[in-house]
């Protein structure tokens, strides 16, 4: 069968074969997922209509309450993953605590947790620009059979298993990692189902794109500024170009298949830097890594960063490799 004529599904069933120890629940995982990407996209794409239909806290024509959309998208994936009882907890961006999840005969004899941005970037959906879903799974770390802990999600990037992002824009991707490098499939909307259309994706080693929100230049940190001066310099392919859509999957994206570096730093604004490391910066950073990108804090890999607490933040310094480690030695230049 030729590539892009393959399917998630079967994608997900021919990869399975692969984990030597599956029981395929990981597999399982996935699937929930890619049905939750789909029921959330057709409300993405109908959120033009708000304006018609009723906007948030209103009610709609039909006597229906509209709801915001991160707050639905949250709700899907919850509910997506409680129904299929294939998870022993969930933490997400917008709860404030993880959620422990129940087999039906009331048990915890679930292995994986999945933690997720449901909707990031929701500010753009007014826009009509593109957001996407960030998840993470992980094994437990607490033994099978008793209520999944907080120790479970405060586990290094490094243990991920499993890590991928929706994409909302002009088609609907859904991109993942199990692992084994990276693979993107685009929905064909007509039928509702993803192909492969993206194979084992890799970020260009070099590239000549640089996504910062240069608004908040005079608050970053000296080797950021440094850094942004270097992108600027007209030498060699520089000055580079500047993209920012200001939603971290889009910029991701974009960097990944065109060569490119994202940068979220510290400021005196943010001085602990905006993306969260468990909903976004780690599932991203495993993807980077996984593409043959890096993905950094400035100083050190993000996957080996050690949580602490649920809603961590981290700086943010992702993409091609050879531009993250140049980044990095601006960042450590700075510091002497
Ligand atoms: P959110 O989780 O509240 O949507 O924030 C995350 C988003 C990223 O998608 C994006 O890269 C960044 O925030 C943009 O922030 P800023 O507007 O400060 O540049
Ligand atoms: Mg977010």
């Amino acid at each position: 069968m030729k590539e892009h004529n393959k399917t998630l599904g079967e994608f997900i069933i021919e990869n399975q074969k692969s984990f030597q120890y599956s029981s395929g629940e990981l597999s399982r995982i996935i699937n929930a997922i890619r049905l939750a990407a789909k029921v959330v996209n057709y409300k993405v794409n109908k959120a033009g209509l708000v304006d018609i239909v009723g906007a948030a806290g209103e009610q709609n024509i039909q006597g229906e309450d509209q709801q915001k959309l991160d707050v639905y998208a949250n709700e899907i994936f919850i509910q997506t993953l409680i129904n299929r009882e294939i998870v022993c907890g969930i933490a997400s961006e917008e709860n404030d605590d993880f959620i422990t999840v129940r087999g039906s005969d009331n048990s915890h004899t679930n292995k994986y947790v999945v933690l997720m941005d449901p909707l990031d970037g929701s500010s753009n959906i007014d826009v009509n620009v593109s957001v996407g879903t960030i998840f993470s799974v992980y094994r437990r770390i607490t033994p099978v059979g008793t209520p999944v802990a907080l120790e479970d999600f405060l586990q290094p990037g490094v243990n991920q298993v499993a890590a991928g992002y929706v994409i909302y824009g002009t088609s609907t991707m859904l991109v993942y990692t199990t692992g084994h490098g990276v693979n993107g499939f685009t929905l064909n909307p007509a039928i509702g189902t993803f192909y492969l259309s993206h194979p084992n994706m890799m970020f260009p080693k070099e590239g000549i794109i640089y996504s910062i929100n240069e608004g908040n230049y005079v608050h970053f940190p000296q080797g950021v500024k440094d850094y942004i001066k270097y992108c600027q310099l007209e030498e060699g392919d520089r000055p580079y170009t500047s993209r920012y859509i200001g939603s971290l999957v889009s910029d991701f994206h974009r960097n990944m298949i065109k060569g490119g570096i994202y940068l979220y730093p510290t400021s005196s604004k943010a001085p602990k830097g905006k993306l969260r490391l468990l909903y976004e910066c780690n599932p991203m950073a495993f993807i980077a890594e996984q593409a043959g990108g890096k993905a950094s804090d400035g100083f050190g890999r993000i996957l080996e960063i050690r949580p602490t607490e649920l809603h961590e933040r981290v700086p943010f310094f992702c993409g091609s490799y050879a531009m993250v480690e140049k980044a990095e030695d601006f960042m450590r230049n700075a510091k002497k």
